[in-house]
């Protein structure tokens, strides 16, 4: 599951690096350049998506055009592409990166404000994307080891009635810190609890608790996750029985097995949690067996489309 040596060809490919899209171009990733007044940069005022290609195959594209949708209606933006426009720059920008596995994102922005202007109903809207060299959230031996996690103790989940976590955002502040909390308790990853003490999820992943054969994942204040759905479904085909449930530490600390899902690198072990084994210590078996199964399902026409 690694980045394959770069060819000769990708060599002289000036978006072998990534290919971006800004106003209608096709930029080399090191030059993509915004405009600096733009209030998805100045405000966090933008919401994206981010959607994988395997092996020259885009992973549920439908479904992560569809989840931008809904996210760009919540915030009542009105991109300057509709659908068909956008899944066109998408294809565009990893054919022109030649890049057969791929991190793909879009992003749409309120815009730059013209003198001063204030009113975000009065914005021209943005839309960006853009191709880069797939994205491992986990280094590959942490993806079979496993990882250590904590439980953030000192920062919280920033509330779902501030920002919507189900719309995709940049306001990730919660986040980060939680991620300094796991590097100064030496551990690599952190998942947050809500205000009411609810697990919720991490930097970029959802999580799931396997406890006696039951796979559980949180309800909500969490992003509804496409690997999240995707694990749900291949567990349900698999006859693996899954609560979407609201639930406290205690479900975690007690669970055989962890694990954390991504479009960044799929489902990947979680095996030690605030300094203690989780199980045995080792990815465990119902972990191991939906890692395969999500890799498998990416050639899988009804989930994957190629790169025209
Ligand atoms: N929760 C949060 C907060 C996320 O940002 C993401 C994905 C997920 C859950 C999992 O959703 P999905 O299975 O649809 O990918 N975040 C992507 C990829 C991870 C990363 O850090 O690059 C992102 O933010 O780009």
């Amino acid at each position: 599951m690694n980045q394959p040596e770069r060819s000769p060809a990708a060599a002289s490919n000036p978006y072998a690096d990534g290919c971006a899209w800004i106003d209608g171009a096709l930029v080399p990733i090191a030059e993509a350049r915004i405009p600096i007044l733009d209030t998805g940069f100045t405000r966090s005022d933008c919401t994206y998506d981010v959607v994988a290609v395997w092996h020259g195959r885009f992973f549920r594209l439908e479904d992560h055009l569809e989840r931008f949708e809904r996210s760009w209606r919540r915030m009542r933006f009105e991109p300057p592409l509709d659908r068909d426009g956008i899944r066109d720059v998408l294809h565009d920008c990893v054919r022109a990166s030649g890049l057969d596995d791929a991190y793909v994102e879009m992003i749409v922005t309120r815009g730059v404000p013209v003198a001063g202007e204030r009113d975000p109903r009065r914005f021209a809207n943005r839309f960006y994307a853009f191709a880069i060299p797939y994205v491992w959230l986990l280094r590959p031996e942490q993806q079979d080891a496993g990882i250590a996690m904590v439980i953030a103790r000192d920062t919280v989940r920033i509330d779902p009635r501030a920002v919507d976590p189900t719309v995709k955002n940049f306001h990730w502040g919660d986040l980060v810190a939680g991620l300094f909390e796991a590097y100064d308790r030496a551990a690599q990853n952190v998942v947050l609890l809500n205000s009411a003490g609810e697990v919720t999820e991490g930097p970029g992943f959802n999580i799931f608790a396997v406890c006696a054969g039951t796979l559980w994942t949180p309800a909500s204040g969490v992003l509804q996750g496409i690997t999240r759905r995707t694990v749900i479904e291949l567990a349900d085909r698999a006859g693996i029985p899954t609560r979407v449930e609201m639930f406290g530490v205690e479900r975690l600390q007690a669970a055989d097995e962890l694990f954390i899902t991504s479009t960044a690198g799929g489902v990947m072990p979680v095996t030690r949690l605030d300094d203690e084994p989780v199980g045995n210590g080792h990815p465990g078996p119902l972990t191991r067996t939906l890692r395969q199964a999500y890799w498998d399902a990416h050639g899988a026409p009804r989930w994957s489309s190629s790169v025209t």
